[in-house]
Protein backbone atom coordinates (compact mmCIF):
# COMPACT_ATOMS: atom_id res chain seq x y z
CA UNK A 1 0.00 0.00 0.00
CA UNK A 2 1.04 3.29 -0.87
CA UNK A 3 1.38 6.41 1.67
CA UNK A 4 0.45 9.75 0.49
CA UNK A 5 0.81 12.65 2.15
CA UNK A 6 -1.48 15.66 1.08
CA UNK A 7 -1.24 19.62 1.67
CA UNK A 8 -4.39 21.52 1.53
CA UNK A 9 -6.41 18.62 1.83
CA UNK A 10 -9.72 20.91 3.04
CA UNK A 11 -9.26 22.41 -0.25
CA UNK A 12 -11.14 22.14 -3.51
CA UNK A 13 -7.95 19.84 -5.06
CA UNK A 14 -7.19 18.40 -1.90
CA UNK A 15 -10.56 17.01 -1.04
CA UNK A 16 -11.15 15.47 -4.47
CA UNK A 17 -7.42 14.14 -4.82
CA UNK A 18 -7.78 12.32 -1.60
CA UNK A 19 -10.95 10.49 -2.69
CA UNK A 20 -8.95 9.80 -5.60
CA UNK A 21 -6.21 8.42 -3.60
CA UNK A 22 -8.66 6.32 -1.21
CA UNK A 23 -10.14 4.87 -4.42
CA UNK A 24 -6.43 3.58 -5.51
CA UNK A 25 -6.20 2.33 -2.57
CA UNK A 26 -3.68 4.65 -1.12
CA UNK A 27 -3.30 5.25 2.87
CA UNK A 28 -4.27 9.32 2.96
CA UNK A 29 -2.73 11.39 5.42
CA UNK A 30 -3.19 15.03 5.05
CA UNK A 31 -2.37 18.20 6.86
CA UNK A 32 -4.74 20.75 8.55
CA UNK A 33 -4.67 24.04 10.10
CA UNK A 34 -5.45 24.95 13.08
CA UNK A 35 -8.81 26.38 13.79
CA UNK A 36 -11.65 27.44 16.00
CA UNK A 37 -14.07 27.86 12.96
CA UNK A 38 -14.68 24.59 11.57
CA UNK A 39 -13.20 24.32 7.52
CA UNK A 40 -13.56 20.63 6.95
CA UNK A 41 -17.09 20.52 5.12
CA UNK A 42 -15.07 19.22 2.22
CA UNK A 43 -13.76 16.20 3.61
CA UNK A 44 -16.12 15.59 6.58
CA UNK A 45 -17.21 12.43 4.87
CA UNK A 46 -13.91 11.07 4.78
CA UNK A 47 -13.21 10.94 8.30
CA UNK A 48 -13.39 7.91 9.97
CA UNK A 49 -12.18 6.13 6.64
CA UNK A 50 -9.61 3.90 7.84
CA UNK A 51 -7.50 5.05 5.67
CA UNK A 52 -7.47 8.19 6.02
CA UNK A 53 -5.81 10.12 8.46
CA UNK A 54 -5.20 13.79 9.63
CA UNK A 55 -2.49 16.04 11.41
CA UNK A 56 -1.91 19.46 12.34
CA UNK A 57 0.77 21.12 10.03
CA UNK A 58 1.33 24.58 8.52
CA UNK A 59 3.11 25.48 5.46
CA UNK A 60 4.27 28.31 7.55
CA UNK A 61 6.04 26.35 10.32
CA UNK A 62 9.08 24.47 9.26
CA UNK A 63 9.02 22.40 12.34
CA UNK A 64 5.63 21.44 11.87
CA UNK A 65 6.37 19.90 7.98
CA UNK A 66 9.47 18.03 9.04
CA UNK A 67 7.29 16.04 11.88
CA UNK A 68 4.81 15.06 9.90
CA UNK A 69 6.81 13.89 7.27
CA UNK A 70 9.07 12.29 9.56
CA UNK A 71 6.39 10.29 11.00
CA UNK A 72 4.34 9.77 8.19
CA UNK A 73 7.32 9.35 5.62
CA UNK A 74 5.14 9.26 2.59
CA UNK A 75 6.08 7.61 -0.62
CA UNK A 76 4.25 10.20 -2.37
CA UNK A 77 3.75 14.38 -1.47
CA UNK A 78 1.30 16.55 -2.94
CA UNK A 79 1.60 19.96 -1.71
CA UNK A 80 -1.81 21.86 -2.54
CA UNK A 81 -1.67 24.09 0.10
CA UNK A 82 -1.52 27.59 -0.39
CA UNK A 83 -2.51 31.72 0.12
CA UNK A 84 -4.08 31.01 -3.90
CA UNK A 85 -6.24 33.85 -3.75
CA UNK A 86 -4.50 36.41 -6.26
CA UNK A 87 -6.29 39.44 -5.55
CA UNK A 88 -6.00 38.60 -1.82
CA UNK A 89 -2.11 38.27 -2.39
CA UNK A 90 -1.94 41.92 -3.07
CA UNK A 91 -3.22 42.66 0.45
CA UNK A 92 -1.30 40.10 1.94
CA UNK A 93 2.28 39.96 0.13
CA UNK A 94 4.42 38.70 2.89
CA UNK A 95 1.87 35.79 3.85
CA UNK A 96 1.48 34.81 0.31
CA UNK A 97 5.56 34.17 0.08
CA UNK A 98 6.25 32.85 3.36
CA UNK A 99 3.18 30.05 2.55
CA UNK A 100 3.33 29.89 -1.05
CA UNK A 101 7.39 30.40 -1.92
CA UNK A 102 9.09 29.54 0.72
CA UNK A 103 6.72 26.64 2.41
CA UNK A 104 7.31 24.95 -1.17
CA UNK A 105 11.03 25.32 0.27
CA UNK A 106 9.66 23.78 4.02
CA UNK A 107 8.78 20.69 2.07
CA UNK A 108 11.47 19.88 -0.26
CA UNK A 109 13.63 20.44 2.73
CA UNK A 110 11.84 17.62 5.18
CA UNK A 111 12.30 15.31 2.77
CA UNK A 112 15.50 15.56 2.32
CA UNK A 113 16.25 16.12 6.48
CA UNK A 114 14.10 12.93 6.80
CA UNK A 115 16.32 11.08 3.99
CA UNK A 116 13.67 10.50 1.56
CA UNK A 117 15.24 11.68 -1.27
CA UNK A 118 14.80 8.56 -3.06
CA UNK A 119 11.65 7.11 -2.37
CA UNK A 120 9.39 10.03 -1.87
CA UNK A 121 7.71 11.69 -4.99
CA UNK A 122 6.75 15.57 -4.64
CA UNK A 123 4.00 17.17 -6.75
CA UNK A 124 3.96 21.22 -6.63
CA UNK A 125 0.74 22.20 -7.59
CA UNK A 126 1.74 25.38 -9.62
CA UNK A 127 0.04 27.99 -11.75
CA UNK A 128 -0.98 29.60 -14.95
CA UNK A 129 -0.47 32.91 -13.06
CA UNK A 130 3.21 32.41 -13.72
CA UNK A 131 2.66 33.56 -17.51
CA UNK A 132 0.95 36.24 -16.09
CA UNK A 133 1.11 38.97 -18.48
CA UNK A 134 1.10 36.69 -21.22
CA UNK A 135 4.22 36.73 -23.69
CA UNK A 136 2.69 34.14 -25.84
CA UNK A 137 -0.74 32.70 -26.38
CA UNK A 138 -1.71 29.89 -26.08
CA UNK A 139 1.00 28.89 -22.82
CA UNK A 140 2.72 25.73 -22.86
CA UNK A 141 5.91 24.25 -20.91
CA UNK A 142 8.42 26.37 -23.00
CA UNK A 143 6.25 29.54 -23.02
CA UNK A 144 8.52 32.33 -21.03
CA UNK A 145 6.92 33.30 -17.65
CA UNK A 146 6.10 36.33 -16.71
CA UNK A 147 4.40 36.61 -13.37
CA UNK A 148 1.97 39.77 -12.60
CA UNK A 149 0.99 39.35 -9.05
CA UNK A 150 2.55 38.98 -5.11
CA UNK A 151 0.68 35.14 -5.52
CA UNK A 152 2.33 34.47 -9.09
CA UNK A 153 5.55 35.87 -7.90
CA UNK A 154 5.66 33.67 -5.36
CA UNK A 155 4.63 30.66 -7.03
CA UNK A 156 7.80 31.37 -9.56
CA UNK A 157 10.10 30.74 -6.23
CA UNK A 158 7.82 27.27 -5.71
CA UNK A 159 8.19 26.33 -8.85
CA UNK A 160 12.46 27.24 -9.82
CA UNK A 161 12.77 25.61 -6.24
CA UNK A 162 11.28 22.45 -6.88
CA UNK A 163 13.51 22.66 -10.29
CA UNK A 164 16.77 23.52 -8.57
CA UNK A 165 15.96 20.57 -5.73
CA UNK A 166 15.47 17.40 -8.94
CA UNK A 167 18.82 18.84 -10.40
CA UNK A 168 20.88 19.45 -7.65
CA UNK A 169 19.68 16.19 -5.50
CA UNK A 170 17.63 13.98 -7.69
CA UNK A 171 14.56 14.20 -6.35
CA UNK A 172 11.60 13.26 -7.87
CA UNK A 173 10.21 16.45 -7.62
CA UNK A 174 7.53 18.19 -10.17
CA UNK A 175 5.12 20.90 -10.69
CA UNK A 176 2.07 20.58 -13.01
CA UNK A 177 1.30 24.23 -14.34
CA UNK A 178 -2.16 24.41 -13.92
CA UNK A 179 -4.68 26.60 -15.54
CA UNK A 180 -8.38 27.67 -13.43
CA UNK A 181 -10.08 24.16 -12.25
CA UNK A 182 -13.09 24.45 -10.78
CA UNK A 183 -15.88 22.90 -9.43
CA UNK A 184 -18.90 22.61 -7.06
CA UNK A 185 -17.00 22.50 -4.17
CA UNK A 186 -14.97 25.87 -5.23
CA UNK A 187 -14.62 28.64 -2.63
CA UNK A 188 -17.15 31.27 -3.21
CA UNK A 189 -14.78 34.34 -4.04
CA UNK A 190 -13.13 32.71 -7.16
CA UNK A 191 -15.28 34.35 -9.94
CA UNK A 192 -16.84 30.89 -11.39
CA UNK A 193 -18.47 30.08 -8.37
CA UNK A 194 -19.38 33.63 -7.43
CA UNK A 195 -20.98 33.82 -10.25
CA UNK A 196 -22.85 30.27 -10.15
CA UNK A 197 -24.09 31.12 -6.62
CA UNK A 198 -25.38 34.38 -7.54
CA UNK A 199 -27.44 33.26 -10.77
CA UNK A 200 -28.97 30.21 -8.18
CA UNK A 201 -30.21 33.03 -6.01
CA UNK A 202 -31.17 35.39 -8.51
CA UNK A 203 -33.38 32.95 -9.75
CA UNK A 204 -34.47 31.78 -6.44
CA UNK A 205 -35.41 35.35 -5.72
CA UNK A 206 -32.68 35.48 -3.01
CA UNK A 207 -30.33 38.43 -4.50
CA UNK A 208 -31.27 40.87 -6.55
CA UNK A 209 -27.79 41.53 -8.38
CA UNK A 210 -24.49 40.44 -9.08
CA UNK A 211 -21.05 42.72 -9.06
CA UNK A 212 -17.99 41.57 -10.86
CA UNK A 213 -14.34 43.62 -11.83
CA UNK A 214 -12.97 42.87 -15.29
CA UNK A 215 -15.94 40.87 -17.69
CA UNK A 216 -13.05 40.76 -20.50
CA UNK A 217 -10.76 38.19 -18.92
CA UNK A 218 -10.26 35.08 -20.31
CA UNK A 219 -9.62 31.81 -18.81
CA UNK A 220 -8.30 28.15 -19.87
CA UNK A 221 -11.42 27.00 -17.10
CA UNK A 222 -11.18 23.24 -16.51
CA UNK A 223 -13.18 20.35 -13.75
CA UNK A 224 -10.80 20.10 -10.93
CA UNK A 225 -11.80 16.55 -10.42
CA UNK A 226 -10.16 15.74 -13.96
CA UNK A 227 -7.67 17.54 -13.02
CA UNK A 228 -6.09 15.52 -9.77
CA UNK A 229 -6.07 12.42 -12.00
CA UNK A 230 -3.22 14.64 -13.55
CA UNK A 231 -1.62 15.69 -10.78
CA UNK A 232 -1.72 11.49 -9.88
CA UNK A 233 -0.07 10.89 -13.52
CA UNK A 234 2.69 13.21 -13.31
CA UNK A 235 3.53 11.38 -9.64
CA UNK A 236 3.35 7.89 -11.90
CA UNK A 237 5.33 9.07 -14.76
CA UNK A 238 9.15 7.35 -15.43
CA UNK A 239 10.69 10.80 -14.95
CA UNK A 240 10.35 13.29 -13.23
CA UNK A 241 9.07 16.73 -15.54
CA UNK A 242 6.84 19.64 -15.17
CA UNK A 243 3.29 19.79 -17.37
CA UNK A 244 0.85 21.87 -18.73
CA UNK A 245 -2.88 21.28 -17.00
CA UNK A 246 -5.07 22.83 -19.01
CA UNK A 247 -8.16 22.20 -21.35
CA UNK A 248 -7.00 23.97 -24.51
CA UNK A 249 -10.20 25.72 -24.45
CA UNK A 250 -10.56 29.54 -23.62
CA UNK A 251 -13.66 31.86 -22.77
CA UNK A 252 -14.54 35.06 -20.80
CA UNK A 253 -15.60 36.08 -18.05
CA UNK A 254 -18.61 37.06 -19.43
CA UNK A 255 -19.49 34.25 -21.45
CA UNK A 256 -19.09 32.40 -18.02
CA UNK A 257 -21.88 34.34 -16.68
CA UNK A 258 -24.19 34.14 -19.41
CA UNK A 259 -23.89 30.13 -19.58
CA UNK A 260 -24.70 30.44 -16.06
CA UNK A 261 -27.33 32.45 -16.54
CA UNK A 262 -28.76 30.32 -19.47
CA UNK A 263 -28.90 27.20 -16.88
CA UNK A 264 -31.23 28.96 -14.75
CA UNK A 265 -33.27 30.11 -17.24
CA UNK A 266 -32.23 33.32 -16.97
CA UNK A 267 -30.73 35.14 -20.86
CA UNK A 268 -28.31 37.54 -20.28
CA UNK A 269 -27.94 40.47 -22.94
CA UNK A 270 -24.86 42.99 -22.18
CA UNK A 271 -24.51 46.70 -23.24
CA UNK A 272 -21.94 49.32 -22.39
CA UNK A 273 -18.56 49.00 -21.74
CA UNK A 274 -15.93 49.20 -18.59
CA UNK A 275 -17.32 50.29 -15.30
CA UNK A 276 -20.41 50.96 -17.15
CA UNK A 277 -21.33 47.26 -18.91
CA UNK A 278 -24.05 45.96 -17.60
CA UNK A 279 -25.83 42.43 -18.09
CA UNK A 280 -29.56 42.78 -18.34
CA UNK A 281 -32.41 40.21 -18.32
CA UNK A 282 -33.90 39.90 -21.95
CA UNK A 283 -37.35 39.03 -20.79
CA UNK A 284 -37.62 41.91 -17.99
CA UNK A 285 -35.54 43.94 -18.83
CA UNK A 286 -33.76 44.18 -15.08
CA UNK A 287 -29.63 44.98 -14.97
CA UNK A 288 -28.59 41.38 -12.85
CA UNK A 289 -25.14 42.07 -13.01
CA UNK A 290 -23.20 45.35 -12.91
CA UNK A 291 -19.22 46.14 -12.79
CA UNK A 292 -17.97 47.43 -9.18
CA UNK A 293 -13.96 48.48 -9.73
CA UNK A 294 -13.71 47.54 -6.35
CA UNK A 295 -12.99 43.87 -8.28
CA UNK A 296 -10.24 45.54 -10.13
CA UNK A 297 -6.85 44.16 -9.69
CA UNK A 298 -3.58 46.27 -9.49
CA UNK A 299 -2.32 44.18 -12.71
CA UNK A 300 -4.57 41.91 -13.77
CA UNK A 301 -3.71 38.79 -15.97
CA UNK A 302 -6.28 38.41 -18.81
CA UNK A 303 -5.66 36.12 -21.56
CA UNK A 304 -4.92 33.02 -20.04
CA UNK A 305 -5.05 29.83 -22.82
CA UNK A 306 -3.61 26.64 -22.10
CA UNK A 307 -1.99 24.10 -24.44
CA UNK A 308 -2.45 20.49 -22.67
CA UNK A 309 -0.61 18.92 -26.02
CA UNK A 310 2.91 17.46 -23.45
CA UNK A 311 -0.27 15.97 -20.90
CA UNK A 312 -2.09 13.83 -23.54
CA UNK A 313 0.68 12.75 -25.14
CA UNK A 314 2.91 11.58 -22.38
CA UNK A 315 0.17 10.71 -19.66
CA UNK A 316 -2.35 9.78 -21.78
CA UNK A 317 -4.65 12.36 -19.97
CA UNK A 318 -8.14 13.95 -21.71
CA UNK A 319 -8.06 17.40 -20.63
CA UNK A 320 -11.65 17.44 -22.47
CA UNK A 321 -13.57 14.78 -20.35
CA UNK A 322 -15.94 17.59 -18.65
CA UNK A 323 -16.69 20.28 -21.48
CA UNK A 324 -16.76 23.63 -20.73
CA UNK A 325 -20.88 23.75 -20.78
CA UNK A 326 -21.11 20.17 -18.72
CA UNK A 327 -18.82 22.14 -16.15
CA UNK A 328 -21.29 25.61 -15.73
CA UNK A 329 -24.08 23.22 -15.54
CA UNK A 330 -22.93 21.08 -12.69
CA UNK A 331 -22.06 23.78 -10.90
CA UNK A 332 -24.83 25.79 -11.54
CA UNK A 333 -27.07 22.72 -10.16
CA UNK A 334 -25.45 22.14 -7.42
CA UNK A 335 -26.00 25.84 -6.42
CA UNK A 336 -29.31 25.21 -7.03
CA UNK A 337 -29.83 22.56 -4.92
CA UNK A 338 -27.93 24.40 -2.14
CA UNK A 339 -30.22 27.91 -2.62
CA UNK A 340 -33.34 25.37 -2.36
CA UNK A 341 -32.32 23.97 0.69
CA UNK A 342 -31.34 27.07 2.18
CA UNK A 343 -34.83 28.42 1.38
CA UNK A 344 -36.82 25.33 2.92
CA UNK A 345 -34.41 25.58 5.86
CA UNK A 346 -35.63 29.32 6.34
CA UNK A 347 -39.13 28.40 5.71
CA UNK A 348 -39.10 25.42 8.58
CA UNK A 349 -37.65 28.25 10.84
CA UNK A 350 -40.21 30.59 10.25
CA UNK A 351 -42.95 27.98 10.56
CA UNK A 352 -41.56 27.44 13.87
CA UNK A 353 -41.31 30.90 15.50
CA UNK A 354 -44.78 31.40 14.30
CA UNK A 355 -45.98 27.85 16.03
CA UNK A 356 -44.38 29.01 19.33
CA UNK A 357 -45.49 32.58 18.88
CA UNK A 358 -48.84 31.36 18.59
CA UNK A 359 -48.40 28.47 21.23
CA UNK A 360 -49.37 25.45 18.54
CA UNK A 361 -45.90 23.86 19.56
CA UNK A 362 -44.33 24.64 23.00
O1 LIG B 1 -11.55 33.33 -10.34
P1 LIG B 1 -10.37 34.19 -10.16
O2 LIG B 1 -10.24 34.91 -8.87
O3 LIG B 1 -9.11 33.29 -10.46
P2 LIG B 1 -7.58 33.64 -10.88
O4 LIG B 1 -7.18 34.99 -10.42
O5 LIG B 1 -7.44 33.35 -12.33
O6 LIG B 1 -6.77 32.58 -10.03
C1 LIG B 1 -7.17 31.21 -9.88
O7 LIG B 1 -6.62 30.41 -10.91
C2 LIG B 1 -5.18 30.33 -10.91
C3 LIG B 1 -4.77 29.40 -12.06
O8 LIG B 1 -4.58 30.16 -13.22
C4 LIG B 1 -4.70 29.78 -9.58
F1 LIG B 1 -3.35 29.75 -9.56
C5 LIG B 1 -5.19 30.66 -8.45
O9 LIG B 1 -4.80 30.09 -7.21
C6 LIG B 1 -6.71 30.75 -8.52
O10 LIG B 1 -7.24 29.46 -8.24
O11 LIG B 1 -10.33 35.32 -11.32
C7 LIG B 1 -10.41 35.00 -12.69
C8 LIG B 1 -10.53 36.27 -13.51
C9 LIG B 1 -9.54 37.36 -13.15
O12 LIG B 1 -9.02 37.98 -14.33
C10 LIG B 1 -10.36 38.39 -12.40
O13 LIG B 1 -9.90 39.73 -12.55
O14 LIG B 1 -11.83 36.81 -13.27
C11 LIG B 1 -11.71 38.21 -13.08
N1 LIG B 1 -12.84 38.66 -12.28
C12 LIG B 1 -13.82 39.52 -12.72
N2 LIG B 1 -14.68 39.77 -11.73
C13 LIG B 1 -13.09 38.37 -10.99
C14 LIG B 1 -14.25 39.08 -10.64
N3 LIG B 1 -12.46 37.56 -10.10
C15 LIG B 1 -12.97 37.45 -8.84
N4 LIG B 1 -12.36 36.61 -7.96
N5 LIG B 1 -14.10 38.14 -8.46
C16 LIG B 1 -14.78 38.97 -9.31
O15 LIG B 1 -15.78 39.58 -8.96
Amino acid sequence: MKTALITGITGQDGSFLAEFLLEKGYDVHGTIRRSSVDYRERIAHLEGHSNFHLHYADLADSMSILQVVKKVRPNEIYNLAAQSHVQVSFDSPEFTADVDATGVLRILEAVRQCDLTDTCRIYQASTSELYGKVEEVPQNEQTPFHPYSPYAVAKLYGYWIVKEYREAYRMFCCSGILFNHESERRGETFVTRKITLAAARIAQGKQDKLYLGNLSSLRDWGYAKDYVECMWLILQNDKPEDFVIATGEQHSVREFCQLAFHHVGIELRFEGEGENEKGIDVKTGNVLVEVSPDFYRPTDVVNLWGDPSKAKRELGWNPQKTTFEQLVQLMVDADMAKVAVERAGERVRMNLAEYLEKGIVK
